[in-house]
This record gives structure tokens, C-alpha cells and sequence, in this order.
């Protein structure tokens, strides 16, 4: 009598055990759930944001070696449109990998032509204008340079910083 009384409540308490493990990984399910869907409204959010716009000149018109302004700073987590242009007389390049890698870049425009997914490097030359649209993600200090050959000894640097 007293094992059978026993066996019943180890099998009560095996079943109590068991449901509320199901309740538990439910309700973890449930937060994941809710967190992927705040993150996705979150980016719609961002996506319908209309971008801040920040134009760089790339060498100017006097032939001058530099960027014009030479120091950008952005805010992660907000959307911009960063309007490159080259009214100088050679072609020039917007190099900064780490910033590249800092942030999410959405597109980037030139001519008729709309190029998605991750950019690092940007080549203009004379006359020619790109959009690159993106969302900063990571802070920090970037540095920025052309890369052709003597244009950063003449000064054709320049800073970018991300804040929080
Ligand atoms: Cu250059």
C-alpha cells in the first residue's frame, strides 16, 4: 500500500515536473519571438526614417588635394544619405574599411545604377556624383583616405567618427 501511494505521487510529480518545463520553454519562445519582432519593427522604423544628408566634395575645382569637409561625424542608429562628389580634374577614392565595417550600408546610387550590400571602397572620377545610404552601427574613430598614389601625402585624408 505505502510503495503504491509512493509510485502515484513520483508519477504526480513527474507530470507536474514535465508541464511546467513546457510552460517554461514556451514562455522562452514567447520573449525570443517578441525580441525578433521589436528588432524588425525597429528597422522598419529606421528604413522610414528620411536620412540626414551630408555631402563630401573629393578634391575641388582649384585641383586642391583633399576632402572637403575632412571630418564626418554620425550618430549609430540613424539613417543618412552621404552625397559624394568629384568637381576636380582626376579621379579620387573614399577609402575606409573600418568605417565601411562599422556600418549597415543599404544602398548606394550612381548614375542610373543602385548597388546593394556591403561597399568599401568608392572610385569618382572627375565630374561624377554616388549616394551611399546606410545606417551607422558601431562607434568609434575611422580614419579616411584616398588611395591614389600621393594624394594622402598631399593631404587627402580625413576622420570619421561614430557616437553613440
Ligand atoms: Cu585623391
Amino acid at each position: 500500500m505505502y510503495t503504491y501511494f509512493v509510485k502515484q505521487i513520483t508519477k504526480r510529480l513527474y507530470s507536474v515536473f514535465c508541464l511546467l518545463t513546457l510552460l517554461i520553454c514556451l514562455s522562452f519562445t514567447n520573449t525570443n519571438l517578441a525580441i525578433a519582432e521589436n528588432l524588425n519593427n525597429s528597422s522598419v522604423d529606421i528604413l522610414k526614417q528620411p536620412p540626414s544628408e551630408i555631402t563630401v566634395s573629393l578634391g575641388n575645382a582649384a585641383g586642391e588635394l583633399k576632402f572637403e569637409p575632412n571630418f564626418l561625424e554620425f550618430q549609430s542608429g540613424k539613417r543618412y544619405k552621404l552625397v559624394l562628389t568629384n568637381p576636380s580634374p582626376v579621379k579620387h577614392y573614399f577609402t575606409s574599411k573600418d568605417f565601411a565595417d562599422a556600418i549597415w550600408t543599404q544602398k548606394v546610387e550612381a548614375g542610373n545604377v543602385e548597388i546593394k550590400g556591403n561597399i568599401h571602397e568608392l572610385e569618382l572620377k572627375p565630374g561624377a556624383e554616388a549616394e551611399w545610404v546606410f545606417v551607422p552601427l558601431k562607434t568609434g574613430k575611422y580614419n579616411l583616405r584616398c588611395t591614389i598614389p600621393g594624394h594622402l601625402e598631399a593631404g587627402m585624408k580625413g576622420e570619421i567618427v561614430i557616437k553613440s
